[in-house]
């Protein structure tokens, strides 16, 4: 096998056998899930059991797979929520839906490999879209892909292989339901995607998903009337660009009926967009979206919206306000089929960035957030970094903007406002690699996004431990040490990178390890202003004014240095060296406390990991054990510079007379 079967690796005794499934649907969905439970069942027991179709329920047992109408919207919540029961000696799994059933089958899979006894379960998703988008290119690149390149594309051309369909597998078995398959930087052949020179094998890889009840989206590029041709402008006021989106509507689901529309990122880092003729973002927005709207299409809109060629000199402009000022004024402007797309941050993915301010401010537009488990600022896959405690932190954040139904999770999930149109993506952080993923445990980040995302109540830990029973099997000493690993992994990055929530302190050229000035005087809006006295960016109502764009106690915990959270110190507020943390350190000690730490973190994360050696697959073993060597070395070097700059910068000795540069 050229490639890992990741957490879908069954194992020899984990369930015991079934005779016969029965299914009662002919949906692609339905008869997926029937065939995934059979070979599940069989690779597990040794007995593949038999495939029956039967409309109704009958007395004979076995596992019933039931599909009631099938007839909602395809982001129904009906449609996608599942109840598993025992009944007279068989399982049943049912759902209004083909994708719920699916869902179940998957359910009913875990919980056989995990052990579960209790199989009674009803579930409905938190999110109505939970997607991942993948930022790969059409010569086989993949930006900020750090696992290889694309299973999707190589050479112009379209990869359809036994691949394409594990990769569904994969992902529909943890709840993902849309794919965006191609980057957000649209350029070269990928521009291309929208015409027939392509349509033939999008089509192939959006049937194979459909099995998986996943939709296919693609990433569009907003000037494609003049790029393909022939206008001249793709001003969305035009009646001739709108007319020529509408054609190229029409042509697209023709061939693709069950495309689920665009992704669209305009006017971000050298994109064109709407404000490129001096028109709003939502007449941008609009203006595909009535092209779409006949067809069912939505159109996804990036707020990833900011001046990259900013004066490092000016320090009134401020990088972190430009999404929510780019849209608040808009809301209720959007039609009914654009979701607006909004980083977790309001910068770019830092290992610790405050919410989104535009988050929940929005009442009557719809929005999701988007994470990104591609670790380009945190790790890239050479470090340990299992961003599912971060994100679970963010998703039960309270924004202060509603009575009751406040946290991220309510507003992203479309529950706060009622709206359909809601949910999650990520940066996916997948690639042609054996092991997916790079590095073999960021294939949790995978996991994890995918049951998170369906499940916002589960805990980070328990998502870790079903990830690694599934993937590793159920050693004791294995699931204690990758779950420790695993559940420290993030607060030791942060540890050893930028300190208490400054970021940028990386280098340029590819973002990762440590250069502490490498963005100080460029034009990308990401600054620290370290100097002798002090460190961190002033965001208060003195400074940029950014933290007021927070509902009022928000705003006032973040401005006020008392009562701003430690880890978003430096974010909000530029303080001198000696300023006294909540821990009752000074800001210089700590950062050379937290320094040394991480790497002393890091060093434990090899010693209990040598205790897996012989425990757990050879392979495996030594992936891991060559990445944390890496990490190892990536976390010296972070801690070194770090606390050298600091201290050239402040003269501050170290309390403890450790070795500094
Ligand atoms: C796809 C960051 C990344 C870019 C990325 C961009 C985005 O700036 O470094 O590679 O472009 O975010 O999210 O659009």
């Amino acid at each position: 096998m050229e490639y890992s079967k990741l957490w879908l690796d069954y194992k020899r005794g984990e369930c015991s056998g079934f005779d016969r499934i029965y299914y009662n649907s002919d949906d692609r969905c339905v008869v997926s899930a029937a065939r995934e439970l059979q070979s599940a069942i069989g690779e597990m027991s040794g007995i593949y059991p038999e495939l029956a179709e039967r409309r109704e329920l009958t007395d004979e047992n076995g596992i019933w797979l039931l599909c009631g109408k099938n007839d909602g919207k395809y982001y129904d919540l009906n449609m996608q929520s599942y109840k598993i029961e025992e009944k007279d000696g068989s399982i049943i799994v049912a759902s209004y839906g083909a994708a719920g059933v699916l869902y179940g089958a998957f359910a009913l899979i875990r919980k056989m490999r995990l052990g579960e006894t209790e199989l009674t379960e009803e579930k409905t998703p938190s999110n109505p879209l939970r997607m991942l988008n993948h930022w790969d290119n059409p010569d086989g690149s993949i930006e900020r892909g750090y696992s290889g390149n694309s299973f999707f594309f190589k050479d112009g051309e379209i990869i359809i292989n036994e691949r394409t369909r594990d990769y569904a597998r994969l992902i529909a078995s943890v709840g993902i339901n849309a794919v965006v398959i191609n980057n957000v930087n649209v350029k070269d052949e990928a521009l291309y995607f929208i015409t027939d020179r392509y349509f033939g094998k999008i089509r192939g890889i959006a049937d194979i998903f459909a099995d998986y009840g996943i939709r296919l989206f693609l990433s569009a590029n907003y000037a494609s009337p003049i790029d393909i041709g022939p206008l001249d402008t793709a001003d969305p006021c035009d009646e001739r660009v709108r007319e020529w989106w509408r054609n190229k509507a029409a042509e697209i689901y023709r061939a693709l009926p069950d495309l689920g529309g665009f992704l669209i990122k305009a006017d971000s880092e050298g994109r064109p967009g709407p404000f490129t003729y001096g028109r709003s973002q939502d007449a941008g927005a609009n203006m595909l979206a009535d092209a779409l709207e006949e067809f069912g299409g939505i159109v996804i809109w990036r707020c990833f919206v900011y001046n990259c060629r900013q004066d490092w000199r000016d320090r009134k402009t401020d990088r972190a306000q430009a999404c929510y000022d780019n849209f608040i004024n808009s809301d209720a402007h959007f039609a009914p089929n654009v979701i607006l797309q909004i980083k977790n941050g309001p910068v770019d993915f830092q290992v610790r960035e405050p919410v989104n301010p535009l988050i929940g401010a929005m009442s009557f537009t719809n929005q999701m957030m988007e994470f990104q488990i591609a670790q380009e600022y945190t790790g890239q896959q050479r470090d340990l970094c299992y961003l599912i405690p971060y994100f679970k932190e963010i998703l039960d954040f309270k924004m202060c903007r509603h009575p009751d139904c406040d946290t991220v999770a309510d507003y992203v999930s479309g529950k706060a406002f009622g709206n359909r149109l809601c949910g999650v993506c990520a940066v996916t952080n997948t690639g042609n690699d054996y092991n997916w993923t790079g590095h073999d445990l960021a294939a949790a980040n995978l996991y994890g996004f995918g049951r998170l995302a369906f499940d916002n109540d589960l805990s980070a830990e328990k998502i870790a431990g079903e990830w690694i029973e599934q993937t590793y099997g159920g050693n004791t000493l294995v699931m204690e040490i990758v779950s420790d690993m695993l559940m420290r992994s993030h607060a030791v990055y942060e540890k050893y990178t930028a300190p208490l929530g400054v970021g940028w302190m990386i280098e340029p050229a590819d973002h990762y390890g440590p250069n502490p000035d490498g963005f100080e005087y460029s034009r990308w809006g990401t600054y620290h202003y370290a100097d002798r006295e002090g460190v961190g960016v002033d965001r208060t109502i003195a400074g940029t004014g950014y933290a007021n764009q927070y509902a009022k106690p928000l705003a006032q915990m973040y401005g006020n240095v008392d009562s701003c959270p430690d880890n978003l110190l430096l974010f909000f507020h530029h303080l001198p060296y000696s300023h006294v943390l909540k821990n009752g350190k000074t800001m210089i000690q700590h950062i050379y406390d937290t320094h040394f730490e991480g790497v002393k973190d890091v060093r434990e994360f090899i010693r209990l990991w040598r205790k897996l050696e012989s425990v757990i697959d050879d392979g495996v073993y030594r992936r891991v054990k060559e990445r944390l060597l890496m990490q190892l070395d990536n976390s010296v070097e972070w801690c070194d510079i770090i606390n050298s700059y600091f201290y050239r910068k402040s003269g501050a000795k170290d309390e403890k007379g450790r070795r500094i540069y």
